[in-house]
Parts: C-alpha cells; structure tokens; sequence
C-alpha cells in the first residue's frame, strides 16, 4: 500500500514536470511589429501578439533590442491573452538610431522569437509589422513596412 502510493507520487510528478515544460514551450507568443524610429523623437516600442488558444503569464519574459554595440531590454509583465496584442516601451532616454534585431525571451531566458535586422531612418509613423498577425516563415518577409498600429492587429 505504501509502496503504491510512493508510485503514485512519483507519477504525479512525472506528469506535473511534463507539464511544466510544456508551460516553457509555449511559443505561441511573437514579436509581431516594432517601432525603432519613431515620429517626433518618440519612444521605441515592441508589440508583441499571442496567436494561441491559451493566456500566457509574462513575468519574467524580456524583450532585448540589440543595435551592436547598444542593447536596450525591456522586461515584460502582466499576461497576454489569447489573441491578444499588448505593446511595451522602451525607456524614453533611449536614442532611436532606426536600427535593430529584437528578440523575445521567455521567463527561463530561452529565446522565444527574434526578428529581422531592421534598418529604418524615416522617423514616421511606419513600423514593421507581421502581416496577416502572427506569419511566421523566419525569413524578413515576415514583416512588412506599414502604418503603425501599436497594441493592435496590423494592416497594411
Ligand atoms: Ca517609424
Ligand atoms: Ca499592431
């Protein structure tokens, strides 16, 4: 009797580790438009979008703009939803160059999207965005030059 209950257990936490790591794998969640030269010496922003069936918890995620040798982090918080579209600022003090890759990391530091290497210097209301939402072919046509739509679905 003790001994199956043991068994039990060990089962049980078998089955809560898988998933728990099926909780890490979650990619679902893209960087879906970003903004690095913005109008009017504004602040750069990230839009991120979950094109899953389930909220994802962000504590602990980070997005990281890198313009080598700079990096700006932005460290993310609150939960996504399904569907949803949230959009992040960097800090104001932050110089936009125009320049940059974004990456997406996930609360265990695993890389959980990155874009393409964008160079933009027309400080106008264009971004990068993923049209339709959420494409992702991991080639730059994944993003195309569009009017900014910070926080919602994009459209060319
Ligand atoms: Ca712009
Ligand atoms: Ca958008």
């Amino acid at each position: 009797m003790k001994l199956k209950s043991g068994i039990g257990i060990k089962a049980l936490l078998v089955f809560s580790g898988l998933l728990a790591i099926c909780g890490l794998c979650m990619c679902d969640v893209v960087i879906n438009e970003f903004e690095l030269s913005p109008p009017d010496n504004g602040t750069v922003w990230v839009e991120i979008y979950n094109t899953g069936d389930a909220a994802v918890d962000l504590t602990g995620w980070m997005i990281n703009i890198v313009d080598k040798p700079w990096e700006g982090p932005i460290p993310l918080k609150g939960s996504i939803e399904p569907k949803g579209f949230l959009a992040f600022d960097g800090q104001e003090s932050w110089v936009a160059t125009g320049n940059g890759t974004v990456f997406l990391y996930d609360a265990t530091g695993v890389e959980v999207d990155k874009t393409s290497q964008q160079s933009d210097d027309s400080y106008s209301d264009f971004t990068y965005g993923r049209i339709p939402d959420g494409k992702k072919t991991d080639t730059r046509a994944d993003f195309a030059f569009m009017m900014a739509s910070k926080g919602r679905s994009n459209v060319r």
